[in-house]
């Protein structure tokens, strides 16, 4: 009851009239605020096997030891923090001596880490520090990122880490010591799920717009058959509203969609779609008022059958 007054308050006082201006999805447009991770390790989660290293200075080079020689690298199957198998690092020389992989470093950009490391059973508990060597070696991150690994669970290096400037051929190496008194260890370690990863600006797949006449420079369809399945815009429940191409604005193109005669503030254009669990959706859509109507909030909404938001 409370909700039907509410409603038609609503539909009493209700008359504003929105241009709403739909655009495809442009992907120069907006890809100033739509970032993703871009991860900068390969084979962070050792479920691939490792790359044999007959150039050392193969681009495509995943992990390898330090120096090549210093330790000895190898997929294990005993342990994993996710997936099958996690790295196994043996036969160390020294605290110093362990997997590493190169990138650049870009001066300015956060990089985000975030890895998991374990010990052997029987294992006394060991003090692990990524470092980011540039490529002669020096540590550029001291003991910035460590954690106290343990032989009885999985733990995390977490952090972020902005560069100065841009390091080319940085590589990132580990060093370990006992826990107990900081002094030098080479005990055995395992590593998974390995990330550095950087926000980049997001490439939005061209062509794949899931709007139909997403511009309004086609007529309408007429709502004959109100499933059809090639139906474009139609006001909400069919007849909440009135839908007209307008061609006296337009954000591109030569036409808009004007949206007249709105029963109530969720009555408006819509467009149905099937969404699909788990896909990353990118949205953009152009608003304004008439040119003496107020400012209104305007909120875009995605509905399921029901009209659920
Ligand atoms: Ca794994
Ligand atoms: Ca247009």
């Amino acid at each position: 009851m409370i909700l039907a007054r509410k409603a038609s308050l609503v539909v009493s006082t209700s008359l504003a009239t929105v241009l709403l201006i739909v655009l495809a999805l442009l992907p120069l447009s907006v890809s100033a605020v739509i970032t993703e991770p871009v991860e900068h390790i390969r084979n962070g989660g050792f479920e691939e096997p490792l790359k044999v290293t007959e150039d050392p200075f193969d681009p495509e080079l995943t992990w390898t030891p330090r120096n090549f020689g210093w330790a000895t690298l190898s997929i294990s199957t005993d342990m994993s923090h996710a997936g099958a198998s996690s790295l196994m690092t043996t036969a160390r020389l020294g605290f110093w001596a362990g997997p590493t992989q190169a990138f650049d470093l870009v001066g300015g950009k956060e990089y985000t880490v975030s890895l998991w490391v374990r010990l052997p059973a029987a294992t006394a508990d060991t003090l692990v520090v990524l470092c980011f060597n540039d490529a002669l070696g020096n540590n550029l991150t001291a003991w910035d990122y460590s954690v106290v690994a343990s032989a009885s669970e999985w733990r995390q290096i977490t952090g972020t880490y902005t560069p100065a400037a841009d390091v080319t051929g940085a590589f990132i190496s580990f060093l370990t010591y006992l826990n107990s008194d900081y002094s030098a260890s080479a005990t055995d370690f395992y590593l998974d799920d390995v990330s550095i990863t950087t926000e980049e600006p997001a490439v939005l797949p061209v062509g794949d717009n899931m709007i139909r006449n997403p511009g309004f420079e086609e007529p309408l369809k007429e709502t004959e058959d109100p499933f059809d399945p090639e139906l474009t815009w139609t006001p909400r429940s069919f007849s909440w509203a009135t839908l007209t191409i307008f061609t006296e604005a337009a954000h591109t193109g030569t036409s808009s969609l004007r949206t007249t005669d709105r029963l109530g503030f969720w009555a408006g254009p819509t467009q149905g779609f099937d969404l699909v669990a788990g896909t990353r959706y990118y949205v953009s859509a152009w608003v304004r008022m008439e040119p003496l109507d107020p400012a209104n909030l305007i909120v875009l909404c995605l509905n399921d059958s029901l009209g659920t938001t």
